[in-house]
């Protein structure tokens, strides 16, 4: 039993959400982290209605080998802040638009923290969650030189794809062009 656990590959990125309602957002997270190979979890906890397991996940995070945790939620988004609060490893807040306000309480609640609890706030829903995933990869590749490479291959492929994109705009001409085709 010991052995297999050895072989256990840990985590090193978190991602929390408030509600399993944030989970569309947030498995994008996920996805640019499984593609970067960056062994991560994925967990709810949510700030108001679990206060006590986010305080216990926030101060077991780094023991555990968690180096970066992504929190996302909507409306009263305090796990993001509260989690930084409660840990010395960086936190990338996300914030979760939901169905009233556009998601600017969200993210007012992350940009709006105190001196002394930083908490890095990425932005709103989906290019939110991906660029968390992405600054969380640029953080551990500090440390990595062969996930450095990986992420330059992902801007590669970026790169790439907006030239294609220029090249069919070109072969066809706008008045034709489909961005959907
Ligand atoms: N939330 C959950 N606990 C505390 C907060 N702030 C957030 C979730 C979600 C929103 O409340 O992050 O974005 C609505 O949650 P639900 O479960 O009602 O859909």
């Amino acid at each position: 039993m010991a052995a297999e656990n050895s072989l256990e590959i840990k985590p090193q990125v978190g991602i929390i959400m408030g509600s399993k309602s944030d989970f569309e957002v947030m498995k994008n997270a996920a996805e640019v982290l499984e593609r970067l190979q960056v062994p991560l979890e994925v967990r709810i906890v949510s700030a108001h209605r679990t206060p006590h397991w986010m305080m216990e996940y926030a101060e077991e995070a780094e023991a555990r080998g968690i180096k970066v945790v992504i929190a996302g939620a909507g409306g009263s988004a305090h796990l993001p802040g509260m989690t930084a609060s409660e840990t010395s490893i960086p936190v990338l807040g996300v914030a979760i638009k939901g169905s009233i306000l556009d998601g600017l309480d969200a993210l007012y609640s992350m940009v709006r923290m105190p001196e002394g609890a930083p908490l890095a706030t990425l932005g709103i829903d989906v290019a939110g969650a991906k660029n968390a995933a992405l600054f969380a990869a640029r953080i551990l590749s500090l440390n990595d030189p062969s996930l450095a490479r990986r992420l330059s291959g992902y801007k590669d492929v970026m790169r790439a794809t907006v030239r294609y994109d220029d090249g069919r705009l070109q072969e066809v001409g706008w008045q034709k062009y489909d961005p959907k085709g």
